[in-house]
């Protein structure tokens, strides 16, 4: 149980028994005993003091580790809340760490999203974020920024009338690179995006091709039924897989063939319709027999929705020479499998390897704040070529900052005026 606030040390002292006289000392851990209103011992607990503001709040913080009995610890909250504690509402440690300041906006977003991720590599990417790497990348961009806005603004307030601090070519040179790096940093969601949510991808294929022991095989799982009958799988199963850290919804469906039958009709419906919704679409064809019309189909069909992959399945057996595209692999035996995994990574977040060196935002949120940023960037650039006067320009520069502060906290007026005067040196 964790109490944070003002209050948190006077709480715990009167719920819990020190064995001797409790000095509380910042960032040490005691053994105590929490007692009930008779002075019975009910459990030997841990405190942990942590002195604001070196805590997750900013705040006094007590952490009270019991045993893990749900009856304790709900005896354990009752007695705080008895003595002035109350329940905290979601997220809102976090809450406070960030209204104290200790952390920005998305490090608080990060810590969301850590607690869902469910991949290691989500975490990994969320632990990022919470070190601060998505300010970090931000933060020389809006400097670049608001370096444009003194400059202007110190223009209209000090220079002399009809005198221009800024020419049209040198708005342009400071301007360019903000745009480019703003729509470097938005284009990145493209991957974060991916990272973020995980993506659907479809095996589809004519009838006993080997599409269910391959969704088998990535599931790393016998989940779906394997038989020689072709036409064995007759509606969608689908299932969760981790590629590359990424959670996939791996689709296995109905072998599509001119179908024997209403239930078999339906399934390759459906088949066809999960091909149209993926993501991405792996088109599995046999490559110990020779490709049919019907193969030749399918891969056209999948390439003109989409991205797809052509995967040549049973390359254990005497197989046909395969066109170059073709990802050859066993799922009877395993071989080719690795590649496949890899082609996938590319395939759904091409160039994801060098994204994840810079650091990249995965908050739609925050992909969408960039692109109305850039859409007034794009508007400065066009005004400054239209000559528009400076005080105009002005405003779609503070709309193209608005956003940028909602990511990482506002700008003020003194922010401003600070740099007009340490850069300037007006007025010495
Ligand atoms: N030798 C060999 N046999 C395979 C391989 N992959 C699948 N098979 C066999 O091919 C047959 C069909 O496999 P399934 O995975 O059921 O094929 P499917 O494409 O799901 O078939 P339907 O659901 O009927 O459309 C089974 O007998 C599998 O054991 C492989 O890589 N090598
Ligand atoms: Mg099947």
């Amino acid at each position: 149980m964790r109490i944070s606030g003002a209050n948190a040390t006077a709480i715990a002292a009167q719920i819990l028994r020190f064995p001797r006289e409790h000095a509380w000392q910042s960032w040490t851990a005691a053994l105590a005993e929490l007692a009930d209103e008779q002075g019975h011992a009910v459990d030997q607990v841990v405190v942990t003091f942590f002195a604001r503001p070196r805590s997750y709040t900013a705040e006094d913080v007590i952490e009270i580790a019991c045993h893990g009995s749900p009856v304790v610890m709900r005896y354990c909250v009752e007695r705080a809340m008895a003595h002035g504690a109350r329940p905290a509402e979601p997220g809102e440690f976090t809450l406070r760490a960030y209204l104290n300041g200790r952390i920005d906006l998305p490090q608080a977003e990060a810590v969301r999203d850590l607690i869902e991720a469910t991949t290691l590599y989500q975490a990994r990417i969320a632990a990022q974020q919470m070190e601060g790497s998505v300010s970090r990348r931000i933060a020389p961009v809006k400097e670049q920024l608001l370096e444009l806005i003194s400059l202007l603004e110190a223009g209209i307030d000090f220079a002399e009338d009809d005198v221009s601090v800024a020419s049209a070519g040198e708005m342009m040179r400071r301007l360019e690179p903000i745009e480019r790096a703003m729509e470097r940093l938005a284009a990145s969601f493209a991957f974060g995006k991916i990272v973020h949510a995980g993506l659907t991808l479809a095996i589809v294929g004519r009838p006993n091709v080997g599409k269910s022991s391959l969704f088998n095989r990535l599931l790393e799982q016998e989940r779906a039924i394997v038989t020689d009958i072709p036409g064995t799988t007759r509606d969608l199963v689908s299932e969760v897989a981790t590629i590359c850290g990424i959670p996939v919804k791996l689709m296995d469906t109905a072998g599509i063939r001119t179908a024997e039958g209403l239930v078999e009709t339906l399934g390759i419906e459906r088949s066809l319709q999960a091909m149209a919704d993926a993501d991405l679409t792996i088109v599995v064809v046999d490559l110990s027999s020779a490709l049919e019309a019907q193969d030749r189909e399918l891969m056209e069909r999948a390439k003109s929705q989409g991205r797809a992959l052509v995967v040549g399945n049973k390359s254990d057996l005497a197989v046909q020479a395969a066109p170059e595209e073709v990802i050859v692999v066993s799922a009877l035996t395993g071989a080719g499998i690795e590649s496949l995994r890899d082609a996938i990574f590319e395939a759904i977040a091409p160039g994801g390897a060098a994204e994840q060196e810079t650091g990249f935002i995965t908050s739609l949120r925050h992909e969408q704040l960039l692109r109305e940023s850039l859409g007034y960037l794009v508007k400065t650039r066009e005004a400054v070529a239209d000559n528009i006067p400076h005080e105009m320009l002005l405003l779609d520069l503070y709309g193209a900052l608005r956003p940028i502060d909602a990511i990482t906290g506002a700008t003020t007026a003194d922010d401003i005026l600070n740099r007009i005067f340490a850069t300037f040196c007006i007025g010495k």
